[in-house]
């Protein structure tokens, strides 16, 4: 028997509150604009929604640079429109949750201004202090996620503090009990104001290795990747643990964690059900799959394989499955647009969009949908390194700079693989800025929303939009398409990704071509009999029958059922 839980049988929309929508013309999104699309949300089907930071910030990462954790980003409105968000959503029968950063703080947090007052200022040990080595090095050779050390020297207490992510995120210090209590008790402050779970970011990277050993790594190479002195170590566990036993378990919330850098192995020991910590956990392998290389060389993605794809879906349908529980995303607010990168924004973007949805959907776990994915919004190219907002991107920009890479293969990469492709304003129809706002978005919008953008979406009832609709529908009608077991089928095809799902005896039949060529499709007799009835598909001529017909249409998807 399934252990039937609300949040494996939701739907999950990320929001990206700064890009949805505006409503007072400062061109940057806010609360009442989130709240002005719960209507658009309730009948998209969605269940649940994740708001990206609203905290106050300096905004140096978008707010997951935290200054008061108490405190709404006065740019995104006040505690009441937070309240009332949370009333209106739940009024409409959508949870909300939120994203919660455990990992760091702003440097401009009153803990961090404190703490680098001095060597023994009070709350010192909410952060992470060493002293550099004698060549006036610092501390270890470890590089920080955003490139460059992870270490900074703070010339006001003249010690380096740590920091995994950019210099004005400082890590706290999770050895630290006093830091562990303060941290209990704001998580816990949010869900007694009825926040109904958290996406707790950057989670697999709180504890960090003992002793702070330096990297292996040639001499000559100053500042090495060095994850695996801050990923998934063994005592994290023993936190998230300490969170569940304190505060998650009195709630009944749901709790998505994210973890880089995380295999199905590891990731049973964050989501399998005698663990008491988290429902889920979101893994990378997927979005990886582009960027064979590391460093600076990882903004130039590299094709990928439907091989690869595959056995990463393999191991994680097949390990977790009766043990813990799968978040399935394409994209979020750090990657690029997943139909400009698995499928094909050109000639092929509704049906590849389509595609990608449906196997989000159809496979075990709990599918998350990033804003504008529902039509199939696309990568963006600016021109000048001075349209990108993401400081992250600037970043990568002058350390290319630095190694000498020519202008037009660092825009390259950034067009690729900027974060700023997801973070566009959201097209809500063809009005100057997609709609977005009256006034100067913050960033600017994609060109193309003149054409892709809801409105139009919601008219054509071959969308991509209604798609999504009809395939959260089937997913609400089909108990099997949420807890039935995943098996591969013709798992040696080069263009065709296939599987069944079985629950009972329901079964799910589910066919996609990830070509721009039509397929040759031969399905096993023990599963193509004639009872199959068809659920789904992105093309119109598909019928119960096609199924024996032998071939599927570049980008086709198709869905059938039987029981
Ligand atoms: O992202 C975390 C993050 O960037 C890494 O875990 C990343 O996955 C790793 O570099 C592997 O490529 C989160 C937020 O989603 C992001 O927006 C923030 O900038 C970051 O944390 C810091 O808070
Ligand atoms: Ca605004």
């Amino acid at each position: 028997a399934v252990k039937r839980k609300w949040w494996k049988e939701s739907v999950v929309y990320q929001i990206y509150p700064r890009s949805f929508m505006d409503t007072n013309g400062d061109g940057i999104g806010d609360l009442q604009g989130i709240i002005s699309k719960l209507d658009y949300l309730r009948d998209l089907g969605v269940d649940v929604i994740w708001i990206c930071p609203f905290y106050q910030s300096p905004n140096d990462d978008n707010g997951y640079d935290i200054s008061d954790y108490y405190a709404v980003a006065e740019e995104f409105g006040t505690m009441e429109d937070l309240d009332q968000l949370l009333d209106e959503a739940h009024r409409r029968g959508i949870k909300v949750i939120a994203d919660l950063v455990l990992n760091h703080t702003s440097d401009e947090h009153p803990w961090f201004i404190e703490a680098r007052e001095s060597q023994d200022s009070p709350k010192r040990d909410y952060y992470i202090w060493k002293k550099g080595k004698e060549n006036n090095e610092p501390p270890t050779n470890w590089g920080s996620f955003f490139g460059g050390s992870a270490w900074e020297f703070d010339e006001q207490s003249e010690e380096y503090y740590l920091h995994i992510f950019n210099r004005k995120q400082p890590d706290l210090n999770w050895e630290n009990p006093l830091l562990i209590e303060e941290l209990h008790r704001m998580v816990r402050w949010w869900l007694d104001k009825g926040l109904d779970g958290f996406r707790i970011d950057a989670i697999n990277h709180i504890v960090k290795m003992d002793g702070y050993p330096d990297a292996e790594a040639p001499a000559h190479e100053k500042i090495v990747s060095a994850h695996h002195f801050f990923s998934n170590l063994p005592k994290v566990h023993d936190h998230i643990q300490h969170l569940h036993r304190e505060v998650f378990r009195h709630y009944d919330i749901m709790t998505v964690g994210e973890a880089a850098n995380t295999g199905p192995e590891e990731a049973l020991l964050y989501v399998g059900e005698n663990r008491d910590e988290l429902n889920m956990v979101f893994h990378f392998e997927h979005i990886s799959m582009d960027s064979t290389n590391k460093g600076l060389e990882g903004w130039e993605k590299t094709p990928w394989q439907l091989s690869r794809l595959k056995e990463i879906l393999n191991q994680w349908q097949t390990k977790l499955h009766a043990k813990g529980w799968n978040a399935n995303f394409w994209s979020n607010h750090d990657q690029p647009r997943a139909v400009s990168r698995f499928g094909n924004d050109q000639e092929f973007r509704i049906e590849s969009a389509k595609l990608l949805a449906t196997l989000m959907f159809m496979l075990e776990g709990t599918p998350y949908i990033y804003q504008g994915e529902e039509i199939g919004m696309t990568n963006i190219k600016l021109d000048a390194i001075d349209d990108y907002r993401d400081s992250v991107t600037h970043q990568f920009y002058r350390l290319a700079q630095k190694e000498g890479w020519t202008e037009d293969r660092i825009m390259r990469a950034i067009h690729q693989s900027s974060r700023d492709n997801a973070r566009t304003p959201m097209q809500w129809n063809d009005q100057p800025h997609g709609g977005f706002t009256t006034g100067t978005p913050w960033i600017q919008a994609n060109p193309n929303a003149s054409w892709i953008n809801v409105e139009s979406a919601a008219q054509d009832p071959h969308s991509i939009l209604n798609y999504y609709k009809q395939l959260i529908a089937l997913r609400k009608q089909h108990l099997v398409a949420v807890y039935g077991q995943y098996e591969p089928l013709l798992p040696e095809h080069a263009s065709i990704l296939a599987f069944t799902r079985t629950l009972g005896n329901e079964q799910l039949v589910v066919v996609m071509n990830f070509a721009a060529e039509s397929a040759h499709l031969e399905i096993p007799e023990a599963v193509a009999d004639k009872s199959m009835k068809l659920l789904l598909s992105n093309v119109q001529s598909a019928t119960d029958e096609t199924l024996l017909d032998g071939y599927l249409q570049p980008y086709e998807s198709r869905v059938y059922f039987r029981e």
